[in-house]
């Protein structure tokens, strides 16, 4: 008989990088930080899709138009995937959609920002899907198995984002000035909200040293913004665009891109609510849930017809 503790047994697991699963005993600590990352992780997902979707019927042709749509929907399939992984932790998804839009939990803040021309499309392609994926690409790797199993098919589809969206960028710096310019300005719009994807820094991080205890996050923040700042700068150049950071300077000693300070009071103000898009991004959210109730009461009506489980709160 094993006869150590659950909290030995616990650590044990983690110490051997092995994957905690649902049935597993786990801290309640633990359990609350894993579901507050996950949820966090699929509102944003989900709240993401408005300011691409807002392009659909603007794209420039057919093609980029199949393309976004069929990346629009990848997001969704993300959102559904982080979703169920939360739910394995015993929190419904009903629950999460109520916390999510009485702003209880969070998503990212870099969708507060809009969509002004079709360069923000192909911007958040490359630096939004870019970020996302220097991030995700680590947490296959997290100690919770659902979200790292997760992360695996979720990687794969970023980075086919990421490259329609640099496809996009080449598109414009290859063409006439005008739109040359407007890829500048996507850049320069987008660039500083994508730095902030990555969160505060350590020292202001809240969950990081407890997080990365518990390898539920196996990169700091300010380790994987250095990672995405060292991979885009020579993508920008690339396409022969500037980033708009006086301060950037390549670093000789480390070896790293060297970067300006982040504007934090931007970051906390959006994060509190308080940014470009955060109520018109929440009340649409709201709107297309309830505009939905049909088809959840239908769904409902069906699975009690055959006899299926039913989680009573979605
Ligand atoms: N936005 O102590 P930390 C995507 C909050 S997916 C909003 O450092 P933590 C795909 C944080 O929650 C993008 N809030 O927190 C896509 C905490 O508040 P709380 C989403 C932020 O959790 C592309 C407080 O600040 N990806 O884009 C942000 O250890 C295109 C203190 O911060 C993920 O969610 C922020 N940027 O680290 C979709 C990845 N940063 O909860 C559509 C998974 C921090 O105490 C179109 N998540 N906060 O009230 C993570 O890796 C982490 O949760 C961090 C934050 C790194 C975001």
């Amino acid at each position: 008989m094993d006869a150590r503790t659950e909290e030995e047994r616990f650590n044990a697991i983690i110490d051997d990088d092995e994957k905690i699963e649902p049935r597993d005993w786990m801290p309640e600590a633990y359990r609350k930080t894993v579901i507050r990352q996950m949820a966090q992780h699929a509102h944003s997902e989900v709240i993401g899709m408005q300011p691409e979707a807002n392009w659909i019927a603007r794209a420039p042709t057919l093609l980029r138009k199949a393309i976004l749509i069929a990346k629009v929907q990848d997001e969704a399939g993300h959102g559904l995937y982080l979703y169920s992984a939360t739910e394995t932790l015993g929190v419904s998804r009903g629950e999460l959609q109520e916390l999510l839009h009485t702003g209880k939990q969070k998503y990212s803040s870099i969708f507060n920002y809009p969509t002004l021309s079709w360069a923000d499309i192909g911007a958040i392609g490359w630096l939004v899907d870019g970020a996302a994926i220097v991030n995700q690409i680590v947490l296959q790797g997290t100690s919770y198995g659902p979200y790292a199993r997760a992360m695996v098919k979720i990687c794969k589809e970023e980075s086919f984002h990421a490259r329609q969206g640099y496809s996009i960028m080449m598109t414009l710096a290859d063409g006439s000035d005008s739109q040359k310019a407007m890829c500048q300005d996507a850049i320069d719009r987008w660039w500083w909200p994508s730095l902030m994807m990555f969160g505060p820094h350590d020292s202001e991080s809240a969950h990081t040293a407890e997080s990365m205890s518990w390898k539920i996050k196996r990169k700091t923040n300010d380790e994987l913004r250095q990672m995405f700042v060292d991979q885009t700068v020579p993508q920008a150049r690339y396409l022969g665009m500037t980033i708009p950071d006086p301060d950037l300077e390549f670093d000789e000693e480390s070896g790293h891109w060297k970067i300006g300070e982040i504007d934090w009071e931007e970051f906390w103000s959006t994060i509190r609510g308080d940014g470009r898009l955060n109520r018109e991004r929440i009340a649409h959210k709201v709107k297309a849930w309830e505009d939905g109730a049909w088809v959840r009461e239908a769904a409902t009506a069906y699975a009690v017809k055959h006899g299926m489980k039913l989680d009573k709160s979605a």
